[in-house]
């Protein structure tokens, strides 16, 4: 597989020279400044591109082109932000990006309870605590109905943190959940916003009687009016899994698992139409067996992010080293080489370790973390190379 990474701009203090010295091939980035909806013009596109190529690296994937709230939840505008977004990829093709990577999830993007959770060994890595993402629905948002979302054993373990939690805990939950996570994914809500709390509602009222079928319905709709600048530049769209892959704050969540993945593969059946194989967000639902959805979806599978899991007893889940845990990174290698060896792959959510203490990087995305995993996978796809070229089948 191709050895991306995952860069976020001219401003990211991990420079293009840096990623070169530790083997990186290709770039994952996006043009983080233009705001969600508004059109990625071929000038901004190829400036970039320029910038990556000087270094001697090139422009492999986007991550993301962000799909707007008003696509998903089919509000009046929804038609002018669709026709935006085909110039976009119009503009990508004709630069020769071809692999687009996106979410359709509303309103909130990947979930995290703790972005610092520190392990025996020294080192910190993002959590997802059962017990305070429900004390955020029911104390902090009070979502009206949401107590019957959530076993009792549950809601008497939110009862008594209510009892212990102090106010400098509250915000620091709230900033992991709806504002260091998501504003560098969608912009739906940035550090600095005055009172996310309450913007985070207004968004989940858009949401107001949409299902799991009517936001079906509004994917599909969305990818069958992109199919054909796709097609006419060879731009492989690939939907980034829901992280976790399940129902939440009330929301409908549509891409969580092998059901899921054969409907968008088949509602849209295209090879444009293809899946960004996220194997740490798949590994965090307790119902994805991640080596069979694999071999499932190999062949639709355009991008592939190598991250593992760990679900506790407790149901709570926390990032596991690359080769360990759910994710079973070592038989997706096996997997994804012998499909397509071309594929870009990149290492997802490196833990912080040594160096990157109080660097300001984005939650997951640490340097001394995420190159120690890719030295773990890089050696794993030699091994797996090897014995591909030895014929040898496992
Ligand atoms: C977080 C990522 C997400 C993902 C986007 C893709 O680390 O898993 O930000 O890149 O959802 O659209």
């Amino acid at each position: 597989m191709e050895k991306t990474w995952r860069w976020f701009g001219k401003n990211d203090k991990i420079t293009l020279q840096m990623l070169r010295q530790i083997g990186v091939e290709g770039i994952v980035t996006a043009l983080h400044a233009i705001p969600n909806g508004e059109v990625w013009t071929s000038e901004d596109i190829l400036d970039l591109k320029q910038y990556i190529e000087a270094a001697g690296l090139r422009w492999s994937v986007v991550e993301s082109l962000p799909v707007s709230e008003a696509i998903k939840y089919a509000g009046s505008e929804r038609d002018r932000l669709i026709d935006n977004y085909i110039v976009s990829l119009d503009n990508l093709g004709k630069a020769g990006i071809k692999t687009v990577c996106y979410n359709f999830m509303p309103v909130i993007d990947w979930i995290r309870t703790d972005l610092h959770r520190t392990l025996p060994d020294g080192t910190a890595t993002l959590y997802f605590d059962r017990v305070r993402f429900a004390y955020f629905d029911l104390k902090i948002l009070g979502r009206a109905g949401a107590e019957k979302e959530y076993p009792q054993e549950i809601l008497a373990q939110v009862d008594a943190l209510d009892q212990a939690i102090t106010e400098a805990e509250k915000e620091e939950l709230i900033d992991a959940i709806i504002v260091k996570t998501q504003g560098f994914v969608n912009g739906n809500i940035k550090e600095g916003d005055q009172n996310p709390v309450a913007i985070f509602r207004r968004l989940l009222a858009q949401y107001d009687g949409i299902d799991r079928d009517r936001l079906r319905e509004n994917m599909k709709y969305f990818l069958e009016r992109i199919m054909p600048v796709c097609e006419q530049y060879g731009v492989n769209m690939c939907v980034h899994p829901d992280d976790p892959p399940r129902q939440i704050l009330g929301l409908p969540r549509i891409v969580t698992g092998a059901d899921d993945l054969r409907w968008l593969v088949r509602a849209v059946d295209h090879p444009c139409n293809g899946i960004t194989f996220c194997a740490g967000s798949l590994s965090s639902g307790a119902q994805n067996d991640v080596p069979a959805l694999a071999r499932e979806f190999a062949s639709r599978t355009r991008f592939v992010h190598l991250r593992s899991t760990d679900i506790l007893p407790s149901g709570d889940f926390v990032e596991a080293p690359h080769l360990q845990g759910r994710g079973h990174l070592i038989d997706l290698v096996r997997i994804f080489e012998r499909e397509n060896p071309a594929l870009p792959m990149r290492v997802d959510h490196g833990k912080l370790m040594l160096d990157d203490a109080d660097k300001g990087y984005n939650p997951g995305y640490s340097f001394f973390g995420r190159m120690f995993a890719l030295a773990q996978m890089d050696g794993v796809m030699a091994v797996v190379n090897d014995e591909i070229k030895k014929g040898i089948s496992l």
